[in-house]
C-alpha cells in the first residue's frame, strides 16, 4: 500500500485545528496569583480568540468556575499561603469539574513536586516560564477536544439532540429563572402518533430515520435560543424561553405542519407521520416538574382529541 503522505497530512491536520478553534471559541479560566502574569496570559489567549477569566484569589475558584463554566483551567501552584496543587484537588470533590481540564503553570522545577501535582487532579504541568505560542496551541487542542468529548457525553447519538438528564436540568434552569425574573417560557412535550405502527409496519430503521427527520426539522424550524432535547424514545422536550403558551401553540403548529408533509420511503411506498405536542407555561408552576405533568397532561388531551396538532 501506499505511505502516507506525512507533510501533507499534518498540513491538514494543522489547517483543521486551525478552522476549528476558530470556530469554536472556549473558555478558559486562569488562577495565578501574580496579576501581571494572569493579565498577560489572558491577554495572549484572548488575542487567540479565547473567552479569558483571569482571578488571583484561590478562595474564589469554585465561584468563578461557576461564572465563566471553563472549557480548561490554567493553574498556578505557589500562591502565597495557597497551593494549586489544594485547589485542583478541592476541584475534582465537584462532580461538574471532574473531566475539567487542568494544566499547572508553574516554575517549580522539583520532578517529585510536579509528580504529586499531577496525581492530586491537573492533566499537565508546564514549567513557566511558558512561551505564547506554544500555551496557545496547548490550549487550543485541549479545548477542542474537551468541548467535542462533552458533545458525546450531552448528546443523543441518533439525533444529536440533549439527552434526557440534560433537558432536564435545562428545563429546571429556564423554571427558575422565569422565577427570579418574573419573565414568561414555555415547555412543550412532542410525541410521534402511532409510532409503533411505523416499527411494526416498515421496520425500526425506517422508525431511526422519523425520529431523525423530527429532530433535524425542530434544530431548522426553532429559535437558535430554544432547547430541544430527546425525552425519550419517541417523545421530545423543548424549552421555548420567552414565549407565552399561545406563542409556542403557534411556533410548534408549524413544527407540526411541517412534520405532516414530510414523505417517508418505505417497502410499501411513501408515508407520512405526525406529531402531538402539549405545552405548559413554566412560571405558572411552582416547580419544574409540575410544569412538565401539564405539558404532559396536555399531550394526553391532544392524543385524545385526535393527535396531530399541539394542545395547551
Ligand atoms: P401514540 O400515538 O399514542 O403515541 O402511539 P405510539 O404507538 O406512538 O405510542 P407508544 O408509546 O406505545 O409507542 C412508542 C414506540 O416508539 C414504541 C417503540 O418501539 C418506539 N421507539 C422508541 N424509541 C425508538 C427508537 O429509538 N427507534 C425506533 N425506531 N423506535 C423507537
Ligand atoms: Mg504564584
Ligand atoms: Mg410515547
Ligand atoms: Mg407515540
Amino acid at each position: 500500500s501506499e505511505p502516507l503522505d506525512v507533510p501533507l497530512l499534518a498540513d491538514r491536520i494543522e489547517r483543521l485545528i486551525n478552522e476549528r478553534s476558530k470556530a469554536i471559541p472556549g473558555r478558559v479560566l486562569i488562577l495565578d496569583d501574580d496579576e501581571d502574569l494572569a493579565r498577560h496570559y489572558q491577554l495572549v489567549l484572548q488575542e487567540a480568540g479565547f473567552d479569558v477569566h483571569a482571578i488571583s484569589d484561590p478562595e474564589e475558584v469554585l465561584l468563578a468556575l461557576a461564572e465563566c463554566r471553563p472549557d480548561i483551567m490554567l493553574l498556578d501552584v505557589r500562591m502565597g499561603h495557597y497551593s494549586g496543587v489544594t485547589v485542583a484537588k478541592l476541584i475534582r470533590f465537584e462532580p461538574q469539574w471532574l473531566s475539567l481540564p487542568i494544566i499547572y503553570l508553574s516554575s517549580e522545577k522539583d520532578r517529585s513536586v510536579q509528580l504529586e501535582a499531577l496525581a492530586q487532579g491537573g492533566d499537565e504541568f508546564m514549567t513557566k516560564p511558558v512561551s505564547d505560542d506554544y500555551l496557545v496551541r496547548a490550549v487550543q487542542v485541549r479545548c477542542y477536544r474537551a468541548r467535542q468529548l462533552n458533545q458525546l457525553v450531552i448528546r443523543d447519538s441518533l439525533t444529536s439532540l440533549l439527552k434526557h438528564s440534560v433537558i432536564k436540568q435545562e428545563i429546571e434552569k429556564e423554571h427558575a429563572r422565569c422565577l427570579r425574573m418574573g419573565h414568561v417560557s414555555t415547555v412543550a412535550m412532542i410525541d410521534l402518533d402511532h409510532f409503533k405502527q411505523v416499527n411494526d409496519r416498515y421496520g425500526h430503521r425506517t422508525g431511526d430515520h422519523v425520529i431523525k427527520a423530527l429532530a433535524n426539522l425542530l434544530r431548522h424550524r426553532l429559535r437558535s435560543t430554544d432547547v430541544i432535547g430527546r425525552y425519550g424514545g419517541e417523545e421530545f422536550a423543548v424549552v421555548l424561553p420567552e414565549c407565552t403558551s399561545n406563542m409556542a401553540i403557534e411556533v410548534l403548529g408549524k413544527v407540526c405542519d411541517g412534520f405532516s408533509e414530510i414523505l417517508f420511503t418505505t417497502s410499501e411506498g411513501e408515508i407520512s407521520v405526525t406529531l402531538s405536542a402539549g405545552v405548559a407555561e413554566l412560571n405558572a408552576f411552582k416547580s419544574a416538574n409540575d410544569a412538565l405533568n401539564a405539558a404532559d397532561q396536555a399531550l394526553y388531551w391532544r392524543k385524545k382529541a385526535g393527535r396531530d396538532g399541539v394542545t395547551a
